[in-house]
């Protein structure tokens, strides 16, 4: 050993040892009052206080990325997928009965209930939009999409309103014709102008695996969002029930 190298002594060790334990000991009674802070306070809405200020914090940076000013990237139609894969099978299980398939819009505010066929929809100006779609598994595929705008199937059917035309319901609920299957969406994202309600996959009519006949296609969020086969659509002020967020996802499933 060299002159310059110091020789640790015993005592510098235990001094060392003292020390790092010291140090972990406070880590760990900081992480305990912090636990204890969480989970003693005042809970808002069923969470305690300092996980809901994350929550709104998470909910304030959603809602930027809500508005019409931040669009999902599009890409031209030749970088769609050809070959498109299928996820998720919940509530489509059963063949579907395309001859008796409606849309059925629920009755909400002053609008009675409304059984729109596919022929409606599809009189409506169509769209089409080609993005990355994702889905929580963490895989993502750039897919081409068509059908119509949610806003303006909303603008022309008269639904979402709670009164007159003045103030929307702040959620929107669509569930399979089974039940099997079942998300809620918060308004400005359905109301958002890419969000649509698709008929048509890479300019083919929806395959069933896909959502045949009509499926949500929501670019602002994770694929879960997206349902297949909507049998029934709905209007709320609170949060409908939701497939996967009953399952310990996040509800926004925001991107
Ligand atoms: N009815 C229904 N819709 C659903 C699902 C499902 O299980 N049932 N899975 C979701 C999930 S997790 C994903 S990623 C997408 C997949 O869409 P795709 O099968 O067209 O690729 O559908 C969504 N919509
Ligand atoms: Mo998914």
């Amino acid at each position: 050993m060299s002159e310059e190298e110091r020789e640790v002594s015993k005592d510098q060790w235990n001094r060392r040892t003292f020390l790092s334990f010291g140090a972990l000991g406070l880590l760990g009674y900081g992480l305990f009052r912090g636990h204890r802070w969480i989970a003693e306070a005042e809970p808002v809405d069923g969470t305690p206080a300092p996980l809901r200020s994350v929550l709104e914090f998470n909910a304030r940076v959603n809602a930027l990325s809500k508005s019409d000013h931040h669009l999902v990237q599009e890409y031209p139609k030749e970088r769609r997928l050809r070959k498109v894969r299928t996820n998720g099978t919940e509530g489509i299980e059963t063949p579907l009965d395309a001859a008796t398939w409606t849309l059925n819009v629920a009755a909400h505010g002053a609008q009675a209930a409304q059984q729109v066929t596919l022929d409606m929809i599809k009189a409506l100006p169509k769209t089409e939009v080609v993005f990355d779609f994702k889905c929580i598994e963490g895989w993502s595929m750039i897919t081409h999409w068509g059908g119509v705008r949610f806003r303006d199937f909303a603008e022309h059917f008269g639904v979402g309103w709670k009164s007159g035309s003045q103030v929307r319901f702040k959620y929107m609920a669509l569930t399979t014709p089974d039940n099997g299957y079942y998300v809620g969406v918060d308004m400005e994202s359905a109301l958002h102008p890419q969000t649509i309600l698709a008929y048509e996959l890479n300019d083919n009519p929806l395959a069933e695996p896909h959502g045949a006949p009509l499926r949500l296609i929501i670019p602002t969020k994770y694929g879960v969002k997206n349902l297949k086969r909507i049998g029934t659509m709905a209007f709320s002020d609170e949060r409908p029930p939701d497939y996967w967020a009953e399952r310990g996802y996040d509800y926004d499933s925001g991107l």
